[in-house]
């Protein structure tokens, strides 16, 4: 009793010293000019690539939960779709000696001289969501995310197996450059080619954004119309643009053209529920609990698994109407 009582206190004082900062800048964070070891609470810098899409904003919101349910301090930068400014948020977190820095990184190359500059500060950090490419894997400690190569395989297989292999499809791409647009991109590639009738007739990015991936569809209605049969986007967000530049064309989405993507918003699963879209690759973005289950380990001088990969699972529109009451983002 006593012993949890004393638990209780030191949780609370742990918690009263805390704070999660709002989205903002890290330099410009009140807490940018302090040097970030002198309070006794472990303080995490977190780079987040923006808030391009539903699921982006549910994963920045579990992490800063969990940052709080566990009494971290979390530095938070919103980098604004921009690698220069995570770079320069990484060298602000450096500079203020955090205990671990959390990257989602927007691309997958251009971060070897930065990380090393955390190496040699002896700061861990962790990938989340993302991955990077680079010839020296000691730059990072774990990678806690998808595998975007089986998600783009997944949702090439739903088509083929609805289409009997036969499709025209356009295709919405990621933000160029960035892990799961290159994977998304090459996994779908893969059954294409197993399955010679499934044809991309047409591929952009649509930067997952809503309002891109809706310009994008547009475009493609204008240029390749009467011969679109399904639509494969990258992520929820170009799917549900797409449902509004096929509506507004006349023609009916998720009937007329076939409409498959990847993430799982609560916004695609009512839309496979109404009709308008057939098919979601989920990929979960509650990446709160295993993030600070790392941290928690490296803290604690305990081994962390190089890569933790995050299980994903295909939902058609029967199984999205009845998972809607339940979903989490
Ligand atoms: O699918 C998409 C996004 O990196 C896995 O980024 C993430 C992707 C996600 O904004 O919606």
């Amino acid at each position: 009793m006593i012993r949890s009582m004393l638990a209780l206190t030191a949780a609370a004082l742990l918690f009263s010293c805390t704070k999660t900062n709002s989205p903002s800048d890290a330099t410009a964070t009140s807490s940018a000019n302090r040097d970030a070891k002198s309070n006794h609470t472990k303080v995490i810098g977190f780079s987040q690539i923006g808030a391009e899409s539903a699921w982006r904003s549910a994963e920045t919101k579990s992490i800063q939960e969990e940052a709080k349910k566990r009494g971290y301090d979390l530095r938070f930068s919103d980098a604004q779709q921009k690698q220069e400014n995570q770079i320069k948020a990484l060298r602000t977190f450096i500079a203020q000696k955090v205990d671990a820095i959390v990257l989602a990184p927007v691309v997958e190359t251009g971060w070897e001289p930065v990380l090393r500059e955390a190496k040699a500060a002896n700061i861990p950090v962790i990938l989340v969501d993302r991955g990077i490419t680079t010839s020296d894997p000691s730059l990072y400690t774990t990678l806690i995310a998808s595998d975007f190569v089986n998600e783009g395989r997944m949702a090439g297989d739903w088509l083929a197996k609805k289409t009997g292999g036969k499709a025209k499809v356009v295709e919405l791409q990621g933000t160029p450059g960035a892990a799961p647009a290159n994977d998304r991109k090459a996994g779908f590639a893969e059954v294409a080619q197993k399955n010679p009738g499934l044809q991309i007739i047409k591929s952009q990015t649509g930067e997952f954004t809503r309002a891109k991936g809706k310009e994008v569809m547009e475009a493609f209605l204008k240029s390749d119309g009467p011969n679109i049969q399904a639509v494969y986007a990258h992520n929820d967000d170009m799917a549900l643009g797409a449902v509004q530049a096929i509506e507004e064309s006349g023609r009916k989405p998720g009937k007329d053209i076939l409409i498959v993507s990847v993430d799982g918003t609560k916004d695609a699963f009512q839309a496979m529920a109404d009709g308008k879209m057939n098919a979601v690759v989920e990929c979960n973005p509650l990446l709160g609990p295993a993030v600070f289950d790392a941290v928690d380990k490296i803290s604690g001088g305990s081994q962390v698994e190089k890569k933790v990969v995050v299980q994903d699972k295909t939902y058609d529109q029967t199984e999205a109407a009845q998972a809607l009451p339940t979903r989490q983002y």
